[in-house]
């Protein structure tokens, strides 16, 4: 029986990659640099996680020419780049996919350990939750596992291995929520079920080890339909 919900950032809780990517462009155009990551690029780019490890695939695969000039402060470029997506996400507009503010209330109203597995950088979950939900949202979660609190990222298990340990829980215990390949395999990984939606950067990629793919998890409006909570507690 599952004691607790482990759910992916970007891509799963909200569509967040164009909001990722604009902070990329806008970023390198500080920087002074004429770089400019298009949606096709960005979706090549993705089968990295880790936006510091992206930016140095990037310049491996597409710009070794300005390896020597940029090598030394991809900390900085990305550091900036975080500065930039948190500032963009303030005041409003975000919006989290459907169906997920209330598998996360309902979830904690029944009994249900809720953690954060993610790739992304913790800055970028805390100012999700909380425009998403209202200042202080990341107290709904009893774990946030992110971005360099592990070494190797997804598809790696660390991260989800990480969350697991917080919790006190083995993997049986936990359904994870995921949207993408590497997210899917990182779970798989550290023996966690997990539940695909598939997201507009990941809609045809190998969601085959997930137990389930759904487009997304709905929002029903018929009193009946609702998330039981079995098992919990
Ligand atoms: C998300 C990522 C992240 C974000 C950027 O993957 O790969 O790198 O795109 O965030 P997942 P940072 O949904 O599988 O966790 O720049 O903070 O790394
Ligand atoms: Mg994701």
């Amino acid at each position: 029986t599952f004691q607790a919900l482990i759910f992916d950032v970007d891509g799963t809780l909200a569509e967040t990659e164009e909001a990722h990517r604009r902070a990329f462009n806008e970023t390198f155009g500080d920087f002074g640099l004429d770089w400019h990551w298009s949606r096709a690029v960005y979706a090549d780019l993705l089968k990295i996680t880790g936006g510091k490890e992206r930016i140095r695939h990037f310049i491996d695969h597409y710009r070794p020419e300005d390896a020597e000039r940029v090598r030394d402060i991809v900390g900085q470029l990305h550091q900036e780049k975080t500065a930039r997506y948190v500032r963009n996400m303030g005041g409003g507009g975000v919006r989290l996919r459907p169906g997920v503010e209330r598998l996360i209330r309902e979830a904690a109203a029944a009994g249900m350990r809720l953690a954060i597995a993610t790739t992304t950088s913790l800055p970028n979950v805390k100012i999700l939750l909380d425009e998403a939900l209202g200042a202080g949202a990341t107290g709904l979660f009893e774990v946030i596992a992110a971005g360099d609190m592990v070494a190797a990222k997804k598809p790696a298990p660390d991260v989800y291995l990480l969350a697991l340990e917080r919790l006190g829980l083995p993997a049986d215990a936990c359904l994870a929520i995921e949207d993408s390949y590497n997210g899917v395999m990182s779970a798989r990984r550290a023996g966690i079920t997990t539940l695909a939606t598939t997201s507009d950067y990941t809609r045809l990629e190998d969601l085959r080890y997930a137990f389930g793919v759904l487009s997304d998890l709905g929002e029903p409006d018929a009193p009946f339909l609702h998330f039981s909570g079995v098992g919990a507690g």
